[in-house]
Formats: C-alpha cells, sequence, structure tokens
C-alpha cells in the first residue's frame, strides 16, 4: 500500500438499525469499514444508557463494520427554545456523550435545525436518466406555506410573483397531490426527529414566536458551552450539521447556513471538540458558501463528511443531482478534504450523502435518499475521485 492511501477517507454508511432494508452485509460489500448510526427508537430527551449502545455496536461489529459515528443524538426542541426542562434533556445529553464514550464511540452528530430536519418537496423526482432523486420546489415549498398550512405572515417572505405562482400551482394540485406534498414536508425525512400532523406543525412552529436568529445563536452557544467541557473530558468530537436547505424556512430561523455561522459558534467555543460535520449537500445549496474555501477554513474540525451534490437553479428550486456532478465541485471538495487530512495525519470518516433511486432500487421500498444502488455508485465513484487524487499528489 502507497502510504497516501492510509490517509483516505474513511468509507462508511448510514444504516437505519435493524429495520432498515439495506442490511449490514450490503453494507460491507459497498466496500465499507463503518456505519453511521443512531438509537432511533430512543424518544429524544432521553439518554442513551451503556447497554443500548452496546447491544447495537455487538450487531454491527458481528457484521464486520465498526461503529464509527453516530448520526445523530438529536436536540431536543426544549433545548432549542430553552423552555420547560431544557437544563434537564442537556444533563441527559452530557450522560448520553460520557456513555459512547465508555462504549468506544467518539464523533457524535448532532443539529440545531428549529422544528425540522431536511426538508424536500418531492421525493421522486424523475430525472434525465429516469433514475429518482429527491428534490425541494419553491413553488410547492410556498404553496405549502402559504395555501395549506396558512401560516401567519407567510406571505412577507416571498415576493409577490412567487406567491402568484404556487396559487396557480396549488389550484392545480389534486388532493391527493396536496396530502403528499404535506407529508413530504412535514411527516419526517429518514434521520429526522419529529414528524407531525398539521395542527401539532403549527404548535411548533408557534414555539419559536420571539425567537430570531441572534437568540437561536446564544442558545445554541449556551448548549455548546456546558456539553463541549464534557466531551472534552470523555474525548469525543461533537460535529454539528449544517441546516439543509441552509437558509431560513417558515418563518424559522436557521443559524448553521454558512461559513460565518460556523465561524461565530467556533469563536464562542474553541474547544476541538467544537466540530463540524461538513455535508456538501446542505451548504452547496448556496452559491455564496466556497465549499474548499470551508475546507480549509474548519481543517482542524472537520470531524465527519457528507459527499453530496446538488443543482440549484434561478427560482430557488434544487434537486439532488449524481455526486460527481451538479453544482458541487467535488474534485476541489475532495482534494481539499486530503490535504487537511495529510497534515492532521488522520482518516476522516465520510459517507456518501444520499444516492438516486436507479436499477433495483426503483422496486424497492427504499429510505428516501437511503437506497442500496444509488449510494453504491456515489461510494464508488467518490472513492476512485479520492484514489485517483491521492496518487497524484
Ligand atoms: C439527511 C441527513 C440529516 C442529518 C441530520 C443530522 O439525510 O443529512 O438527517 O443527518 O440533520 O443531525
Amino acid at each position: 500500500m502507497n502510504t497516501n492511501e492510509a490517509t483516505m477517507m474513511q468509507q462508511t454508511m448510514r444504516w437505519f438499525g435493524p429495520n432498515d432494508p439495506v442490511s449490514l452485509a450490503d453494507v460491507r460489500q459497498a466496500g465499507c469499514t463503518g456505519v453511521v448510526t443512531a438509537l432511533h427508537h430512543i424518544p429524544n430527551g432521553e439518554t442513551w444508557t451503556v447497554e443500548e449502545i452496546q447491544q447495537r455496536k455487538k450487531i454491527i461489529e458481528a457484521a464486520g463494520l465498526q461503529w464509527s459515528v453516530v448520526e445523530s443524538v438529536p436536540v431536543h426542541e426544549a433545548i432549542k427554545t430553552q423552555t420547560g426542562n431544557f437544563k434537564t434533556y442537556i444533563e441527559h445529553y452530557k450522560q448520553s456523550i460520557q456513555n459512547l464514550s465508555a462504549c468506544g464511540i467518539h464523533v457524535i452528530t448532532y443539529n440545531f435545525m428549529p422544528v425540522l430536519d431536511w426538508t424536500r418537496t418531492d421525493l421522486s423526482y424523475t430525472t434525465e436518466d429516469g433514475s429518482k432523486a429527491l428534490r425541494f420546489e419553491k413553488t410547492a415549498f410556498v404553496a405549502f406555506d402559504v395555501f395549506m398550512l396558512k401560516r401567519k405572515n407567510a406571505k412577507q417572505d416571498y415576493t409577490a410573483a412567487e406567491i402568484e405562482k404556487a396559487k396557480i400551482k396549488f389550484a392545480a394540485m389534486t388532493d391527493a397531490e396536496k396530502q403528499l406534498l404535506q407529508r413530504n414536508i412535514i411527516a419526517g425525512l429518514p434521520g429526522s426527529e419529529e414528524s407531525f400532523t398539521l395542527e401539532k406543525f403549527q404548535e411548533a412552529l408557534d414555539a419559536y414566536a420571539g425567537i430570531d436568529a441572534s437568540k437561536l445563536r446564544s442558545h445554541l452557544i449556551y448548549f455548546l458551552q456546558e456539553i463541549i467541557p464534557v466531551a472534552d473530558d470523555c474525548n469525543v468530537k461533537m460535529v454539528i450539521h449544517p441546516d439543509d436547505p441552509p437558509y431560513a424556512i417558515l418563518g424559522l430561523p436557521r443559524v448553521v447556513s454558512t461559513a460565518a455561522d460556523v465561524e461565530a459558534l467556533v469563536k464562542a467555543v474553541p474547544s476541538l471538540n467544537n466540530g463540524l460535520c461538513f455535508c456538501t449537500g446542505s451548504f452547496g445549496v448556496r452559491a455564496d458558501n466556497d465549499l474548499p474555501a470551508m475546507v480549509q477554513q474548519f481543517a482542524s474540525r472537520i470531524n465527519f463528511i457528507h459527499l453530496r451534490s446538488t443543482q440549484r437553479n434561478s427560482e430557488g428550486d434544487f434537486f439532488e443531482a449524481n455526486h460527481l456532478e451538479g453544482d458541487v465541485d467535488m474534485y476541489a471538495v475532495v482534494k481539499q478534504i486530503i490535504q487537511v487530512m495529510q497534515q492532521r495525519k488522520i482518516s476522516i470518516p465520510m459517507r456518501p450523502d444520499h444516492g438516486h433511486q436507479m436499477l433495483d432500487d426503483l422496486n424497492k421500498k427504499t429510505n428516501p435518499g437511503y437506497s442500496a444502488i444509488g449510494r453504491l455508485r456515489g461510494l464508488a465513484e467518490l472513492r476512485g475521485l479520492e484514489m485517483g487524487i491521492v496518487r497524484n499528489l
């Protein structure tokens, strides 16, 4: 083996646990050595016990894999709004960090997006080659917000032209289409921590009345000031996942969308265990995010990587493109990551984030974005790209 190869990214895939239609054996055959998973059955806010963690770890190791990264230990909504029992939930969170560390798991992903995790309007958008991708269509989103949810003041967030387009779209939609759109937006995509009915959803949004971006940021910083010292003590790297999409939606603030956002967190809590999950698909939706420059800027804190591309248009829509296509300059990003790994003399875990539904995936029930073959294609292409760059250095 070339010595440079030792610094290639660790290949992993997300696995949703024993009920995932993609098995651990599949993940292994895809070329992975690690998995990224979470104890999705533990209610949000409760402590992950050593017993539960060990039980899951054994299953993974019995399949010849390693539990490389936790994605995610959810942050309870009360912590984001600083209401109710939020201090108790923070104590539970600290205990979960300690327990994971005691079990030998040292990278923990989380996010701080209010109410909704990642958001799309269409989960089976047919691309030009017939494979299916996830898509965010601005007009559909505006139609949901203004005409279905009927959120107060929603109209202020859009231009008159956007509202007019949404009105026309909404009028042409069948009831089934409306229901599907609602489900896609609020019923929770895989890995999301919450799922809602329309009424409950409005209540969840209302909890953020009076919480603007600067307040939400201060709540995140408070949370970091509490948990990062614990992570320092037990050698755990906390990595925050960026907002997806990386801007405010539905009147909710979002504070992990740009380099300046991440910089503010780093300044407030400088420990290197206050780290970043570098997700190219999320950050890449904004044309003003310079991804290779961000890898360089946060070189010392990127401890988990999601590689994915999106294709934007001028209407504010985007769809998830093939991994080496779309708006993300994957060559430049991977090259920069390799440099970081060589400087730090470490291998950083990476997962191909999402994949199209293609070939046999099209006839199977798959978790949206988490098909076996689509991700296998992504992983294979990324691995080849990486090896080509490494061997050329
Ligand atoms: C989507 C994912 C998100 C992400 C969480 C991290 O595929 O990237 O669900 O895992 O936001 O906390």
